[in-house]
């Protein structure tokens, strides 16, 4: 059996979530996985080009995390972002358009997969080079700040959630907007996606520190470790970094201890990491697990948590006919977006 970091089941009780809370996440979790199950297979069918990286196994952290926030807070993503974008509430329709490369994508189809923006949901953005989202998170974090303090606007107390990978830790932006956010009192939340691996680098082979939490120390900055295979951990850390950052507290950075159950990207062949390894974090899945909790908990029952499940299935192949049917952008267009007009 292989060694594995993780945190001992969490121990939700019926009165932490109410039952419209628990199909809420519920819902949110099925959106995020059956989405990427499509898009592997679209993907595998060559209606998609480039780098696709899917988010199958780590749905507790874009849940529970962005779920515990306003719709007008902030979240930025990496090119990991299809599940962020989704949780954000941008439509499926339009996260598969892009992916698809049409005019109706949320990038206008000049994005793609690594690249989801949305100004009216208040997604930042999908970043392809790793760390690249940390500063532009900051920034929103600091015009927050800014325009509250400095402006004397009382209504800007939103809140930024700032998505990234292990492997990204160790990049410099990291720790130069960490020592800022911390120094300024910026209301906004690292969250480390910690899946263990950064492409095929182990994060114990690549990292000095392995416990990423702990590094928050080095900044004042308050840290904590969370199983990012369960949603109700997730949220009730989010819920208290949310808190804490609304009230002028400043940041903090989560690590979510997770995994990816496919490989890196789907262009990649998934040989490096042991099949030990694999069944452990396999029989963590988030989603099953929530659902086991809805059902014991009386939350929810068999038939409601399958309508769902139904519900969400008609949304993504709606999602997709939607996208095949789209126009492409037109030649004509070529130049557009590419300055602001
Ligand atoms: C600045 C930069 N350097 C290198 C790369 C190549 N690269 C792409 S993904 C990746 C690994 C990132 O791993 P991690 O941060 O753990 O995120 P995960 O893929 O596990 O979600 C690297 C090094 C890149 N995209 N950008
Ligand atoms: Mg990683």
């Amino acid at each position: 059996m292989v060694q594995e970091r993780t945190l001992p089941a969490f121990h939700g009780t019926p009165a932490q979530i109410t039952r419209d809370e628990g199909l809420m996440l519920y819902e949110d979790m099925v959106l995020g996985r059956y989405f990427e199950d499509k898009c592997a297979e679209m993907y595998y069918r060559g209606k998609m080009f480039g780098f696709v990286h899917l988010y199958n196994g780590q749905e507790a952290v874009s849940t529970g995390v962005i779920k515990a926030m306003r719709p007008d807070d902030y979240a930025c993503s990496t090119y990991r972002d299809h599940v962020h974008a989704l949780s954000m509430g941008v439509p499926a329709r339009q996260v598969m358009a892009e992916l698809f490369g049409k005019e109706a994508g949320c990038s206008r189809g000049r994005g793609g997969s690594m690249h989801l923006f949305s100004a009216e949901h208040h997604l930042l953005g999908g970043f392809a080079f790793i760390g690249e989202g940390i500063p532009v998170a900051l920034g929103a974090a600091f015009q927050s700040r800014y325009r509250r303090e400095a402006m004397g606007d009382a209504s800007a107390n939103q809140v930024t959630a700032c998505f990234f990978g292990d492997g990204t830790t160790n990049n410099g932006q990291f720790f130069e907007c960490l020592n800022m956010a911390a120094l300024w009192k910026l209301p906004i939340l690292f969250v480390v996606e910690n899946n263990k691996w950064a492409i095929g680098m182990a994060h114990e082979r690549a990292s000095s520190q392995p416990e990423i939490y702990r590094k928050a120390n080095a900044f004042g900055m308050a840290g904590v470790e969370v199983d990012g295979m369960d949603v109700l951990a997730v949220r009730t850390v989010a819920q208290t970094a949310i808190e804490r950052a609304r009230a002028g507290e400043g940041p903090t950075l989560i690590e979510c201890l997770t995994y990816r159950f496919r490989g890196h990207s789907l262009a990649d062949p998934d040989e490096l990491r042991s099949k030990a390894e694999k069944e452990v974090w396999l029989a963590r899945d988030p989603l099953k697990r929530f659902e086991a909790y809805l059902l014991e908990q009386n939350l929810a029952n068999e038939s409601e948590l399958k309508a769902i499940r139904q519900k969400i299935q008609t949304e993504i192949d709606e999602a997709v006919h939607f996208a095949e049917e789209a126009p492409e952008p037109t030649p004509e267009d070529l130049y557009r977006y590419v300055f602001d007009d």
